[in-house]
């Protein structure tokens, strides 16, 4: 398929590379480091080569969010942002942007964010997990009430966020002690992922928000394939849950899935008969997956040609309101 749209592709910036070197092995940390930096090679050859025509790009994880210190993850937010605008501006019709947030402080993310989308003409923003707040250990989910005259803000945006994955802070995680093949995007990413957007779909923020809209990466991080059992058990008992509705309901109103790094066509269709074909979008997670990979399983995998058009390109456009 030509005219692909994809929504999970990062870049990087020299103050925040460090942070993906642990994920490669070292024979390959160079090409995962020049693929991250670069913009106008080879990103936009592969994006050709592959059928993508648009991508919209966000920063390498966790980055901002895992800087303690407010003013500094201000200031490297602002730096990575500044980065991808100028790209942004140069290549108006291949490259979109989603901010990079310091929710360190919610007011300053709120202002950031305002001026990415009104000035800099990015698309929403891209949030990897949980943040650091004052020292390593602190951390701060988004459902915290603190976060309240941020989400006001963010919704009146009209703009989508992105739920990023980011691994759970290791040494308080002793079930990933002597099986550290599980962290990272084996495992470890989809479980806090997922539990993050349990929060926040479960917190009534979605109710105080009806119109802010939520995409999850990785097939959505295993929640719809557990939705069904989710509700179920919470129909015998809320415990205190705050929320209006099923946590179905705002997955089938409030949320949006993508294929990023997850190229298989069983749970593609699971997918589709979960939160059906207009709430599922084409990703590739470049330059940590290959544009190669996705396009030659997404391009020929056994749905209607109608579905693959809305999957593909139509969706996104949609809901980001391209042309
Ligand atoms: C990502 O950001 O998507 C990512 C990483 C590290 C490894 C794999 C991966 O940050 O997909
Ligand atoms: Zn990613």
């Amino acid at each position: 398929m030509k005219d692909k749209i994809a929504l999970e592709e990062h870049f990087t910036i020299d103050l925040t590379i460090a942070d993906s070197q642990v994920y490669a092995r070292p024979e390959v940390w160079q090409t995962l480091r020049n693929n991250l930096l670069d913009f106008e090679q080879q990103r936009l050859e592969q994006m050709d080569q592959w059928g993508t025509a648009f991508s919209i790009l966000s920063l390498n994880s966790p980055a901002v969010q895992g800087i303690p210190d407010a003013k500094r993850a201000v200031e490297v937010a602002k730096r990575a942002n500044d980065v991808l605008a100028e790209q942004v501006r140069r290549h108006p019709a291949r490259f979109g942007g989603f901010a990079a947030l310091p929710l360190q402080d919610p007011e300053a993310a709120a202002r950031e964010l305002e001026r990415c989308v009104k000035e800099l003409g990015f698309h929403g923003f891209l949030v990897n997990g949980f943040s650091q707040v004052g020292d390593e250990q602190t951390v701060v989910y988004y459902d915290d009430p603190r976060f309240a005259d941020f989400w006001r803000a963010a919704a009146a945006l009209g703009k989508p966020f992105y739920m990023h994955p980011r691994d759970p802070l290791l040494p308080r995680e002793p079930i990933y002690e002597g099986a550290h093949w599980l962290t990272g995007p084996t495992w470890a990413f989809a479980v806090e992922t997922g539990i993050h957007a349990l929060r926040l779909l479960s917190s009534g923020l979605f109710d105080r928000h009806p119109e802010l809209q939520m995409i999850l990466g990785h097939f959505g991080e295993g929640i719809p394939f557990n939705i069904w059992r989710v509700d179920h058990i919470l129909r015998k008992g809320r415990r205190g849950m705050p929320c209006d509705r099923e946590i179905g309901d705002y997955l089938r109103s409030n949320v949006h899935i993508t294929t990023s790094g997850n190229f298989r066509t069983p749970t593609l269709l699971s997918t589709m008969l979960e939160v059906g074909s207009d709430r599922i979008m084409y990703s590739v997670d470049y330059p940590f997956e290959k544009h190669e990979d996705a396009a030659r399983w997404f391009d020929r995998c056994e749905i209607s040609e109608n579905d693959r058009r809305k999957i593909g390109r139509d969706n996104a456009r949609r809901l980001f309101g391209l042309n």
